[in-house]
Formats: C-alpha cells, sequence, structure tokens
C-alpha cells in the first residue's frame, strides 16, 4: 500500500481522473465540513502531491468530472448535502444549484 500525504482525515466521497492530463490518473477526495485534496500522482514511484480544493462546506458525497467550460482541463462537479453543490474550474469555484 502507498499512503497518501497528509494528516489522517476521514474522505467520504473519492473518484479518479487525470485532472492535470500529464497521462497518471490523480485522486480526488471529497470530506465532511472541510476542504478536499486532489492527489496528483507525481510519477516517481508511488507518490503522490497534495492540492485542496473546494471551500470545506457541507459533505460530498458524490464526484464526477467534465470539461464544463471548453478550456480543455477537466473539471470537478460535486453533489453536496448542507452546501451548494458546485464546479470546481481549475481551482476557481464557482457555486449553483
Ligand atoms: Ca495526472
Ligand atoms: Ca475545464
Amino acid at each position: 500500500m502507498a499512503a497518501l500525504p497528509g494528516p489522517p482525515r476521514p474522505p467520504y466521497a473519492l473518484a479518479v481522473a487525470d485532472l492535470n492530463r500529464d497521462g497518471r490518473p490523480d485522486v480526488v477526495v471529497g470530506r465532511v465540513e472541510m476542504p478536499g485534496s486532489v492527489y496528483f500522482h507525481t510519477g516517481q514511484g508511488h507518490t503522490f502531491q497534495e492540492i485542496s480544493w473546494n471551500d470545506g462546506k457541507g459533505t460530498v458525497y458524490g464526484l464526477a468530472f467534465a470539461d464544463f467550460d471548453g478550456d480543455g482541463w477537466p473539471d470537478i462537479v460535486a453533489a453536496r448535502s448542507d452546501a451548494p453543490n458546485g464546479i470546481w474550474f481549475s481551482g476557481r469555484p464557482k457555486t449553483g444549484r
């Protein structure tokens, strides 16, 4: 097993997508009332670099990916409870429901 970096935080949703389009799958985690994480595969052994995403509100219970704004980069869409659902474009949050 390769442990993902950072302190232990309970995940609630997890998905895999190549968000930075380097050909290596990355891991996206959503949590309960704390920011989620994107773990970018570094390509150096079983190591990952963590970047946080979202505003840490509510509970992320569903994750999906598509290029919603047509810039060629996958965006994160999250289903949440107790917070607006939202699409995160390259780190810039746009929420709405
Ligand atoms: Ca990647
Ligand atoms: Ca995009």
